[in-house]
């Protein structure tokens, strides 16, 4: 099943985190953990697209999301060939990307994806089979982190094959001169309005919260169509600091 595929949206919200570290394990252990979703990170995480293949073996039947290092045809080969159910790009700002990352992630004729043979085609042992269904089951998903991304909003939901959007508030915070601070109310009316907006349009949107507590607080959350809280390392800094805390304080 293609992801995120869920308009409208689903209760409860497909939860996932973002995953930054290159050893398996910690994908294996974010899968078992229970997530429904995973937010592979290759823009600002240690993972680097040559490690996806060997890393997304160990996801089973959890879908993978895996955000690119940047808008480049040779990423979104790497990251689609490596066998993931879609790709996240970072700060896009106008319909010619989305225009343009879908022809680079899909193959003829709703794009020109580039033929190579790897994960995704069960290193050849499911090539045709994978060649066909493609298209339906991996999605493009596109963030929205930025005042310029907020402005082109509509022209960017009506490219045809966009599979998805995804909102980063803390760039958008940083766009809009509070770098971090998502809780203001001018990124929170920005943010409500691209979840709006999305939903108008029927195209999936789903939302990065730095904890638990802020996606349980959030007034759009029954509105997400996927959601991920926090990431790996934020989680094991704040284990390991909550653990050795002197006692009593
Ligand atoms: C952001 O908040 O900027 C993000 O990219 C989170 O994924
Ligand atoms: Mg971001």
């Amino acid at each position: 099943m293609p992801f995120p595929a869920v308009v409208p949206p689903h209760s409860p919200v497909p939860l996932g985190t973002i995953v930054t570290m290159p050893d398996p394990r910690v994908l294996e252990l974010c899968v078992l953990a229970g997530c429904d979703w995973l937010f592979v990170d290759c823009e600002h995480g240690a993972i680097a697209l040559p490690q996806l293949g060997a890393l997304l073996a160990g996801k089973g039947s959890t879908p993978a999301l895996v955000r690119l290092p940047a808008d480049d045809e040779q990423h979104v080969k790497q990251a689609l060939d490596a066998g993931c159910e879609g790709i996240i790009c970072p700060r896009v700002e106008d319909a010619e990307t989305v225009r343009r990352l879908v022809d680079h992630g899909k193959y003829p004729p709703l794009g020109s994806r580039s033929v190579g043979i790897g994960r995704a085609h069960g290193y050849g042992l499911n090539f045709s089979g994978h060649l066909a269904e493609a298209n339906e089951s991996t999605s493009v998903v596109v963030q929205i982190e930025s005042e310029e991304g907020v402005r082109n909003l509509d022209e960017i939901l009506a490219v045809p094959g966009l599979g998805g959007v995804f909102i980063g508030p803390y760039d958008l915070s940083g766009s809009m001169g509070v770098p971090g601070q998502v809780e203001t109310p001018a990124v929170r009316r920005a943010v409500r309005h691209v979840v709006d907006s999305c939903k108008e349009a029927g195209v999936p949107v789903g939302q990065f919260f730095g904890t638990r507590a802020a996606f349980d607080a959030a007034e759009s959350r029954d509105l997400h169509d996927f959601a991920a809280i926090g990431i790996d390392t934020v989680f094991l800094a704040t284990a390991v600091a909550d653990a050795t805390r002197p006692s009593g304080s």
